[in-house]
């Protein structure tokens, strides 16, 4: 259906993210669909219902972009504590038909091993477009990786890329 040729490079405010954002949520991760890595190549990681009611509350069905966190609560990543950028979708993922909205994000790091169980804290700086139906799965993963790029083009400005000092998040040096 949709196959857009031209997007813009960078999104946001230039001053900085304007109200509603930042939005916070923390959560604990837990089983999505099982399609993220295994289709797209693409892992998303979900968050249980209730940590993300407010964000429902506010955000309309899209993809933002923001700065998420893993939390290791035990093992090899808990000394990591770092802050990387991670773009969201927020919807019901029209390409495969959902029954539930639901909010799935993936963090721009390459990570040792998975991190069911463990929390995620996300802090959302803004919006990057809205959620599509797709001819196909090949357009759709393009569209996501043109996601990825806007998302860490305008995380790299500074008046965004200071809220990677947060409160939200934990031990950052
Ligand atoms: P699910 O359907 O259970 O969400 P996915 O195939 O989408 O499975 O994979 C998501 C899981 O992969 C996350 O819950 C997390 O444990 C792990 N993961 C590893 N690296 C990343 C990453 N960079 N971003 C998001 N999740 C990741
Ligand atoms: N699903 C859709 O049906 N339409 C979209 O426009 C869409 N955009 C996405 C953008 C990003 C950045 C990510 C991470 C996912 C997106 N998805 C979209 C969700 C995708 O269908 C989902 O990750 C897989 O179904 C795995 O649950
Ligand atoms: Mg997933």
């Amino acid at each position: 259906m949709t196959d857009r040729q031209h997007r813009p490079a960078i999104v946001g405010d230039d001053s900085g993210p304007k109200a509603p954002y930042p939005l916070r949520m923390k959560g604990k991760v837990v089983k999505g669909f099982g399609r993220g890595s295994a289709e797209l190549g693409i892992p998303t990681a979900n968050l249980t219902d209730d940590s993300i009611l407010d964000l429902l509350a506010h955000a309309d069905s899209g993809i933002y972009f923001g700065f998420g966190q893993v939390v290791f609560s035990s093992g090899g990543e808990a000394i990591d504590k770092q802050v990387h950028p991670m773009v969201m979708s927020v919807g019901w993922n029209p390409y495969y038909k959902n029954e539930k909205r639901s909010a799935e994000v993936h963090i721009m790091h390459k990570f040792h091993s998975n991190f069911y169980d463990q929390e995620l804290r996300i802090l959302v700086l803004g919006y990057v477009r809205p959620e599509l139906d797709y001819v196909s799965v090949e357009a759709l993963i393009k569209d996501i990786n043109t996601d990825i790029k806007v998302s860490e083009a305008s995380l790299a400005r500074e008046t965004y890329n200071a809220y990677r000092k947060d409160s939200l998040f934990e031990n950052v040096n």
